[in-house]
Protein backbone atom coordinates (compact mmCIF):
# COMPACT_ATOMS: atom_id res chain seq x y z
CA UNK A 1 0.00 0.00 0.00
CA UNK A 2 3.20 2.32 0.06
CA UNK A 3 4.57 1.93 -3.07
CA UNK A 4 6.33 3.24 -5.21
CA UNK A 5 8.31 4.74 -2.36
CA UNK A 6 11.91 3.31 -3.72
CA UNK A 7 13.38 7.22 -3.28
CA UNK A 8 13.33 10.28 -1.49
CA UNK A 9 11.26 12.13 -4.12
CA UNK A 10 8.46 8.82 -3.91
CA UNK A 11 8.44 8.38 -0.95
CA UNK A 12 4.99 7.42 1.21
CA UNK A 13 4.27 10.56 3.14
CA UNK A 14 2.01 10.10 6.24
CA UNK A 15 1.20 14.04 6.59
CA UNK A 16 1.20 16.05 9.70
CA UNK A 17 2.02 14.59 13.25
CA UNK A 18 0.76 16.33 16.59
CA UNK A 19 1.45 18.68 17.40
CA UNK A 20 1.15 18.84 21.77
CA UNK A 21 1.25 14.97 22.28
CA UNK A 22 3.16 11.75 21.63
CA UNK A 23 2.33 10.04 18.23
CA UNK A 24 3.41 6.14 18.13
CA UNK A 25 3.11 4.29 14.67
CA UNK A 26 3.85 0.77 13.17
CA UNK A 27 4.31 0.78 9.56
CA UNK A 28 3.92 -3.34 8.34
CA UNK A 29 5.67 -3.31 4.58
CA UNK A 30 7.79 -5.77 2.63
CA UNK A 31 11.08 -5.58 0.54
CA UNK A 32 10.03 -6.69 -2.39
CA UNK A 33 11.43 -7.31 -5.19
CA UNK A 34 14.79 -8.10 -4.83
CA UNK A 35 16.64 -4.73 -4.09
CA UNK A 36 12.96 -2.39 -3.31
CA UNK A 37 13.63 0.70 -1.09
CA UNK A 38 11.11 1.70 1.31
CA UNK A 39 11.03 5.73 1.70
CA UNK A 40 8.41 7.32 4.34
CA UNK A 41 8.14 10.93 5.50
CA UNK A 42 5.86 12.80 7.95
CA UNK A 43 5.85 16.41 9.60
CA UNK A 44 5.94 17.06 13.35
CA UNK A 45 4.70 20.41 13.59
CA UNK A 46 5.83 22.39 17.16
CA UNK A 47 3.26 24.41 18.38
CA UNK A 48 5.39 25.81 21.75
CA UNK A 49 4.30 22.81 23.32
CA UNK A 50 7.36 20.45 22.46
CA UNK A 51 10.36 20.40 24.57
CA UNK A 52 13.37 22.02 23.44
CA UNK A 53 14.25 19.77 21.02
CA UNK A 54 12.65 16.60 19.53
CA UNK A 55 13.00 13.53 20.79
CA UNK A 56 12.45 10.51 18.19
CA UNK A 57 12.71 6.78 18.19
CA UNK A 58 12.71 4.24 15.70
CA UNK A 59 12.75 0.27 15.76
CA UNK A 60 13.13 -1.95 12.88
CA UNK A 61 11.89 -5.60 13.59
CA UNK A 62 10.50 -8.54 12.95
CA UNK A 63 12.99 -8.77 10.08
CA UNK A 64 12.84 -11.93 7.50
CA UNK A 65 16.53 -11.05 6.28
CA UNK A 66 19.04 -8.20 6.62
CA UNK A 67 17.55 -4.79 6.20
CA UNK A 68 18.42 -1.28 7.53
CA UNK A 69 17.38 1.37 9.27
CA UNK A 70 17.92 5.38 8.49
CA UNK A 71 15.83 8.36 9.88
CA UNK A 72 16.70 11.56 8.80
CA UNK A 73 15.58 15.07 9.65
CA UNK A 74 15.38 18.32 8.03
CA UNK A 75 14.17 21.83 9.62
CA UNK A 76 11.90 24.63 7.79
CA UNK A 77 14.10 26.20 5.29
CA UNK A 78 17.30 25.52 4.72
CA UNK A 79 18.63 24.60 8.44
CA UNK A 80 20.95 21.91 8.82
CA UNK A 81 19.70 20.13 12.19
CA UNK A 82 21.84 19.71 15.16
CA UNK A 83 20.78 16.23 16.48
CA UNK A 84 22.30 12.82 18.54
CA UNK A 85 22.49 9.24 17.29
CA UNK A 86 22.07 7.01 20.22
CA UNK A 87 21.22 3.26 21.15
CA UNK A 88 24.10 2.37 18.91
CA UNK A 89 22.74 4.24 15.89
CA UNK A 90 25.77 6.61 13.89
CA UNK A 91 25.31 9.78 12.06
CA UNK A 92 24.94 9.84 8.51
CA UNK A 93 24.54 11.51 4.91
CA UNK A 94 23.13 10.39 1.64
CA UNK A 95 22.24 12.46 -1.34
CA UNK A 96 18.42 12.24 -2.24
CA UNK A 97 16.91 11.68 -5.56
CA UNK A 98 16.49 15.48 -6.10
CA UNK A 99 20.30 15.64 -5.52
CA UNK A 100 19.92 17.57 -1.89
CA UNK A 101 22.14 16.22 1.35
CA UNK A 102 19.98 14.10 3.94
CA UNK A 103 21.51 14.02 7.44
CA UNK A 104 20.24 11.39 10.13
CA UNK A 105 21.26 8.58 12.11
CA UNK A 106 21.52 5.20 10.86
CA UNK A 107 21.94 1.25 11.89
CA UNK A 108 22.76 -1.72 9.94
CA UNK A 109 23.40 -4.48 12.09
CA UNK A 110 24.12 -8.04 10.30
CA UNK A 111 21.43 -10.61 9.73
CA UNK A 112 18.36 -10.58 10.76
CA UNK A 113 19.08 -8.06 14.25
CA UNK A 114 16.59 -5.30 14.82
CA UNK A 115 17.68 -1.64 14.27
CA UNK A 116 16.92 0.81 16.93
CA UNK A 117 18.14 4.78 16.53
CA UNK A 118 16.77 7.49 19.11
CA UNK A 119 17.59 10.63 18.65
CA UNK A 120 17.29 14.57 20.24
CA UNK A 121 17.04 17.09 17.11
CA UNK A 122 16.94 20.68 17.58
CA UNK A 123 16.67 23.35 15.14
CA UNK A 124 19.83 25.50 15.73
CA UNK A 125 18.68 29.66 15.47
CA UNK A 126 15.09 29.29 15.98
CA UNK A 127 12.69 27.93 19.15
CA UNK A 128 10.46 26.81 16.47
CA UNK A 129 11.77 22.43 16.54
CA UNK A 130 9.01 21.31 13.21
CA UNK A 131 10.64 19.08 11.40
CA UNK A 132 10.29 16.60 8.58
CA UNK A 133 11.52 13.13 9.32
CA UNK A 134 12.47 10.36 6.43
CA UNK A 135 12.22 6.76 7.09
CA UNK A 136 14.23 4.88 5.18
CA UNK A 137 14.65 0.86 4.66
CA UNK A 138 17.04 -0.97 2.35
CA UNK A 139 18.12 -4.27 2.11
CA UNK A 140 22.14 -5.46 2.59
CA UNK A 141 21.59 -7.25 -0.49
CA UNK A 142 19.82 -8.22 -3.04
CA UNK A 143 19.32 -11.56 -1.29
CA UNK A 144 17.93 -10.34 1.27
CA UNK A 145 14.64 -10.37 -0.15
CA UNK A 146 11.26 -11.63 1.29
CA UNK A 147 7.28 -11.57 1.43
CA UNK A 148 7.39 -11.34 5.25
CA UNK A 149 6.18 -8.39 6.59
CA UNK A 150 9.07 -5.51 8.46
CA UNK A 151 7.63 -3.07 11.23
CA UNK A 152 8.96 -0.28 11.65
CA UNK A 153 7.69 1.31 15.14
CA UNK A 154 8.28 4.96 16.10
CA UNK A 155 7.57 7.39 18.42
CA UNK A 156 7.50 11.21 18.75
CA UNK A 157 8.11 12.52 21.73
CA1 LIG B 1 8.48 -2.09 0.00
CA1 LIG C 1 9.64 0.45 -2.17
CA1 LIG D 1 20.56 -5.04 9.17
Amino acid sequence: MYEPNNTSGTKYSFGLIGPCFSSFRDIDATILPANDKDWYQFYVEDSGCMYEYLRFTAYLQDLPANYNLGTFYRCPGSVVPEYTCEFGSWFCRITGSDGSDFHGCCSDNTGTAREDIRAEIDCPGTTNDSVYIYLYVWPGTAADVSCDLYTISYVVQ
